[in-house]
């Protein structure tokens, strides 16, 4: 059975993108988040093999450590022209200072040895994890297919944003507000963005006030 949530809850994440959507995913429902750099939580090593596995670990870390709640999102790209990859390891392919522009570059490379032909077929998957201090996690886990475009396209977003045309848009993520990439229909249909359909899953078990 899910756990309801209510009250204080810490999110495991290092990243400014990421936070600033999660909070606003949040914010309609009356729960204090407090990002994990907040509280000068350490980033726990991603070691993995899946998306559902590094955001149980981070989440678990940091509801260990800060001994409430804390929900944790690990995602990346999967390009199908390159098996997957960037996939788990879409942060690392940015270098450690996480300089995205290479990181784009250096996928437009490996498709052009790839010899990738477009449309090239791409998805973002978000999973999120929710876990207690006593180690309890569940996760929840979202995806959205589209095609990558080259030059990156649009300057809002963050990460690999700029390249990603979802299915059915002609504009990018990078070319999208806020509220268009990942808001919530008011009608709890599916919304757009990976970390927003895994949201409304974890919403649905997890959250009150609803
Ligand atoms: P935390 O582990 O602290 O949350 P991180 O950036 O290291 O931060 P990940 O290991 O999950 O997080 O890496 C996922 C990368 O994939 C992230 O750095 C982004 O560049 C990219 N990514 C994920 N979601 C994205 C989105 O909505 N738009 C663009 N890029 C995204």
């Amino acid at each position: 059975m899910p756990r309801l949530l209510a009250g204080k809850l810490v999110i495991a994440t290092h990243n400014a993108g990421k936070l600033a959507e999660m909070r606003e995913l949040l914010s309609p429902y009356g729960v204090a988040a407090i990002a994990a750099a907040e509280l000068g939580l350490p980033e726990p090593e991603e070691t993995g093999a899946s998306f559902v596995s590094n955001a149980v670990i981070k989440a678990r870390a940091a509801a260990g450590s800060a001994n409430i709640p804390a929900l944790a999102d690990d995602s990346g790209l999967c390009v199908a022209a390159l098996k997957g990859a960037p996939g788990i390891n879409s942060a690392r392919w940015a270098g450690v200072a996480r300089d995205f522009g290479a990181a784009m570059k250096k996928v437009e490379q490996a498709l052009h040895a790839a010899n990738a032909r477009a449309p090239i077929r791409a998805h973002f998957v978000s999973a999120l994890a929710l876990a207690f201090p006593d180690g309890e996690a569940q996760s929840f886990e979202g995806k959205v297919f589209g095609e990558l475009v080259f030059p990156p396209r649009g300057n809002l977003g963050f990460g690999y944003d700029p390249i990603f045309l979802p299915d059915g848009f002609s504009r990018t993520f990078g070319e999208m507000t806020g509220h268009e990439k990942h808001g919530i229909p008011a009608d709890d249909s599916p919304a757009l963005s990976h970390r927003a359909r895994a949201f409304q899953a974890f919403a649905r078990a997890c959250l009150v006030n609803r």
